[in-house]
């Protein structure tokens, strides 16, 4: 278990996510015809910024706005595509709710900018900064930046992924891409880190990772995790993706009491919920 006592403070353009008070919710909000559990359901920009909006009212203290699906065999979309679908419905999301951090899921530094001047203030990139402008748009912005591991890409990436280790391997890797953000510019408190649940790993390489999380704490930045309706809960309750809530819930409880900061989910009420309750547990006086 994970002692809670340091401070520890994620900045984002301007702004300042304490990290150490609870645990942040990260929504889910993917914009997309193909993701894996709310693909088609956001595409009407109207539908996108009042799910925004139940989020918010359900205790979401980030909206994750994403115009492309990474689901594993997902086809990549153009940069055009991907910004025309995120723009416009992250700059209403901002104008209805001026104090909300927003932040765009994307791989690509175009979308990354045109999501930042549209009133993101956090990056979230799966691919932790492999399109070279991304640190530099990262940098300039003075935006918060999500560093997550995935082997491969996501067309190929469950293709039998493997590792020797996969919690020394992951960290080193998120080690290097700390040095490699920073080499660029861009400040340590700006960065966080995500072992990337579902990207390129099997159902013991999630598991072993989310059992090792406290291993990722000395990386000195906020842990972010993602294990919201994903393929390795229905693996283990043989259940469709609709009805991983508990399991969802059960692996967020685990995460938290093992070092998360911030955990990105679909299920915003019921999780924010759960992780209200870990909080009051880890923070208890005993
Ligand atoms: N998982 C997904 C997408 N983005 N970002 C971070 N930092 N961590 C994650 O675990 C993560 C992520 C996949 O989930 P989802 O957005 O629901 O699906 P899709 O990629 O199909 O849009």
């Amino acid at each position: 278990m994970v002692a809670m006592a340091e401070a520890l403070h994620w900045h984002a353009s301007g702004r300042v996510l304490d990290c150490s008070a609870r645990t942040l919710v990260m929504g889910v909000l993917n914009v997309t015809p193909d993701s894996f559990s709310d693909g088609g359901r956001f595409l009407d920009p109207d539908l996108a910024v009042a799910h925004a909006s139940r989020m918010v009212a359900d205790g979401a203290d980030i909206v994750d706005v994403g115009g492309e699906s990474t689901r594993p065999g997902a086809e990549p979309v153009t940069a055009e595509e991907e910004r025309r679908r995120v723009v416009s419905v992250i700059e209403r999301i901002a104008a209805e709710h001026p104090r909300l951090a927003i932040s765009i899921d994307t791989r690509k530094s175009e979308v990354a900018a045109a999501a930042l001047e549209a009133g993101a203030c956090i990056v979230n990139d799966v691919s932790a900064g492999r399109d070279p402008e991304m640190f530099a748009v990262a940098r300039e912005a003075g935006a918060g930046l999500v560093l997550m591991h995935m082997l491969g890409d996501p067309r190929t990436m469950q293709e039998a992924p493997r590792y020797d280790d996969v919690v020394a391997e992951v960290k080193e890797y998120l080690r290097e891409r700390i040095e490699a953000a920073e080499f660029a510019g861009i400040e340590p408190q700006a960065l966080c880190v995500d072992p990337g649940i579902g990207f390129g790993k099997n159902l013991e390489h999630n598991l072993a990772l989310l059992k090792r999380l406290d291993a990722f704490a000395d990386l000195g930045r906020p842990v972010l995790v993602g294990p919201s309706r994903k393929r390795f809960i229905g693996a283990i309750l043989d259940l469709p993706q609709d009805e991983r809530v508990e399991g969802t819930a059960g692996a967020v409880a685990w995460a938290i009491a093992h070092g998360a900061h911030v955990v990105r989910v679909h299920d915003v009420k019921q999780i924010v919920r759960a992780a209200r309750v870990v909080d009051a547990i880890a923070r208890a006086e005993a």
